[in-house]
């Protein structure tokens, strides 16, 4: 942790951004002073694992020259999921009003997230806004063509897996209100990497909660290196397929405890 630990009441009622590192020492300056600007009522929450290339340093640097930014040090890389669920707790016991996803590379741009914040406030009452690339609006710059057609194909088969309306389940920038994300149970969440979004956002839907996506224009990481790995796909296929497979049959389970009521019902006025 860094030496400034705000008091609770600095956070409380507040936006806290979560910004997970893992070797981000390039690219988290810009990330940080772009955020401070787009959004300078917020407070900000890096979380770093031990970032062999010292992004700690780095982040414990911009802390110490601003009250907004605080660090949170875990040792070794464990993987962003859990780095969420981290900086989640952390943002919760300080009683921030509302909890943002925000990656370090450049890829979600901070002055996107006054409008994430103005949809969670608006209308619909979310409980969950994603910044989304594939609604209409949405777009990437940069981005090779097989990564697009891995993003889309990826979302495509989760939409029709667990019939859950969002066009972009995997995508990281996103904003909690502070209540729906408290009542999600964060110590069940195993997954690490973007099934952690799919997760997160399924988990949503399935306590009633509503999610609204708000098209962003999504850029590559111009330096610094990703984590995406066959692995993480490979987490996010089996896992989605299973909750899939899961939901059919529970559907499958309640039409048979519905025909069989009927069945009894009828076969008790004959009777
Ligand atoms: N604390 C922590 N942060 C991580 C870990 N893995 C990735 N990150 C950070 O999470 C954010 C997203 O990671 P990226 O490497 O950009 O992965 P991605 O955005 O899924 O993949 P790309 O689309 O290729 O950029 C970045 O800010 C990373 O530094 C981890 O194990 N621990
Ligand atoms: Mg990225």
């Amino acid at each position: 942790m860094s030496d400034h630990t705000p008091p609770a009441a600095e956070v409380r009622g507040g936006v806290l951004v979560v910004v997970p590192t893992y070797d981000e020492a390039t690219t988290l300056p810009t990330t940080l002073a772009r955020l401070r600007a787009a959004v300078p009522d917020a407070h900000v929450l890096v979380v770093d694992d031990g970032s062999p290339d010292g992004t700690g340093d780095v982040a414990d640097r911009l802390a110490h020259g601003d009250a907004a930014v605080d660090v949170l040090h875990r040792p070794g890389k464990q993987g962003l999921g859990s780095a969420y669920v981290a900086g989640f707790r952390w943002a919760l016991d300080r009683g921030a009003a509302v909890v943002v996803e925000m990656d370090a590379d450049g890829s979600h741009q901070p002055e996107e997230l006054p409008r994430l914040l103005a949809a969670l406030h608006g209308p619909a009452g979310p409980g969950l806004v994603i910044g989304s690339r594939w609604v209409p609006g949405g777009r990437v710059v940069n981005w090779p063509r097989h990564r697009e057609v891995l993003s889309r194909a990826g979302n495509t088969y989760t939409r029709l897996a667990l019939g859950m309306p969002v066009r972009d389940a995997t995508a990281g920038f996103r904003a909690f209100r502070a209540d729906v994300l408290a009542a999600l149970p964060l110590g069940e969440v195993a997954s690490e990497g973007y099934c952690f979004q799919v997760d997160l956002a399924w988990r949503v839907v399935r306590g009633g909660g509503v999610v609204q996506e708000v098209p962003i224009t999504f850029v590559e990481r111009a330096e610094g290196r990703s984590k995406m790995s066959r692995a993480i796909v490979r987490e996010a296929l089996v896992r989605v397929t299973l909750w899939g497979i899961e939901r059919h049959l529970r559907a499958a389970a309640r039409a048979v405890v519905g025909a069989a009521g009927a069945v009894g019902h009828r076969v008790g006025r004959r009777t």
